[in-house]
């Protein structure tokens, strides 16, 4: 890879302290991270994904994690936050001797009730999730996508009738055996059945990606087009231990594009260079898989700032922010 592109973009604020880690957790915790996030009219929500049971040493040891369970933190201002007493989504709640582990939860808030659009390991393959919850409480699953598929997130309002969604199939044979993965579009009439699938952005559009992307946080509507985020990844073959992991070749970069408002499979713009790049220190060591930025959640503050959630190292949740004009207008800006 050309490494000169690899320049996070100055519009973006890093907020110096970590929103939330295993500390913060009252039950079993050791990584968390991959956070959805909603703005209410007086606070915060966030459900996290939290993996438990194994320390570093242990893992390096051959040890791995006893489970994945989901959280659920609360926050008046979306900086300090607490964490609810018990895991609010366990996957002994879904009752599908199928499923092995539910992760990286993204919440909608849409028609008074939240949409939690998941991934889920399953014995026969990856898919994604979508379900629908009051309380955080009790979860009524909507649909569960064919295998292989995850990093849904679900627009915040129907589009011309529909629901939407961005999605991220995983195909193998018809992209030369690499994780060649896209960015598709979906649309449904009820949230359970659903069809008229487009491609979004390919891999090889995204010009600091040689491997896979995914999208990040639902969308944000904004007056210019549909703002989104996701995640672009990098390999290097010559890249090593770094984490916890004896090898992790990776680098999770996170990308930005603005989506038409009445047809959301048209690409308006996309900045040709990462927005945010693993470079801060505690992004680039301290975490259980370095070099990894994963973006779940995107709101905007009191202030109209836009707030994006992201997860440092696969370990810990952080928050950057930046101006909604000018995610825009690096959206727009043309090649140079
Ligand atoms: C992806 C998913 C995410 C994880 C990311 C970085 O493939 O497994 O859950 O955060 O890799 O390790």
């Amino acid at each position: 890879m050309n490494e000169s592109i690899y320049k996070g973009s100055d519009v973006i604020t890093r907020y110096p302290e970590v929103i939330l880690s295993k500390d913060d957790v009252p039950y079993e915790s050791n990584l968390t991270f991959n956070a959805g996030i909603v703005k209410e009219k007086d606070g915060y929500l966030m459900l996290f994904r939290n993996d438990y049971g194994c320390t570093q040493p242990e893992w390096e040891a051959g040890k791995r994690f006893k489970g994945t369970n989901i959280g659920l933190a609360r926050s008046r201002d979306g900086i300090r936050w607490t964490v609810d007493p018990e895991p609010s989504f366990e996957l002994k709640q879904l009752r599908n001797e199928e499923f092995v582990r539910c992760y990286d939860p993204r919440i909608t808030a849409m028609d008074g009730h939240y949409y939690v659009c998941f991934a889920v390991d399953t014995k026969h393959g990856v898919h994604g999730g979508i379900c629908v919850t009051d309380d955080f409480k009790t979860y009524d699953i909507l649909s569960i996508s064919v295998p292989d598929n995850r990093n849904m997130v679900l627009f915040p309002e129907k589009i011309n009738g529909k629901y939407v969604r961005l999605e991220r199939p995983m195909p193998v044979y018809s992209r030369d055996g690499k994780d060649l993965f896209d960015i598709w579009i979906s649309e449904s009439p009820d949230l359970v059945y659903w069809g008229n699938s487009k491609l979004v952005l390919a891999t090889e559009d995204v010009p600091y990606c040689n491997d896979k992307i995914g999208p990040g946080a639902p969308p944000l509507k904004t007056d210019k087009g549909w703002l989104v985020i996701f995640h672009a990844v990098d390999i290097d073959p010559t890249r090593g231990k770094n984490g916890w992991e004896n090898y992790w070749r990776k680098r999770y970069c996170i990308g930005v594009m603005l989506l038409d408002l009445e047809d959301p499979s048209k690409v308006i713009g996309m900045s040709k260079k990462p927005l945010m790049i693993p470079e801060a220190p505690y992004e680039l060591e301290g975490g259980f898989r370095n070099n990894a930025l994963f973006p779940c959640g995107m709101v905007r503050d009191d202030e109209g700032l836009i707030r994006i959630y992201y997860s440092a190292g696969d370990a810990v949740v952080r928050m950057a922010t930046a101006k909604e004009e000018d995610l825009i207008a690096l959206c727009c800006e043309k090649r140079k």
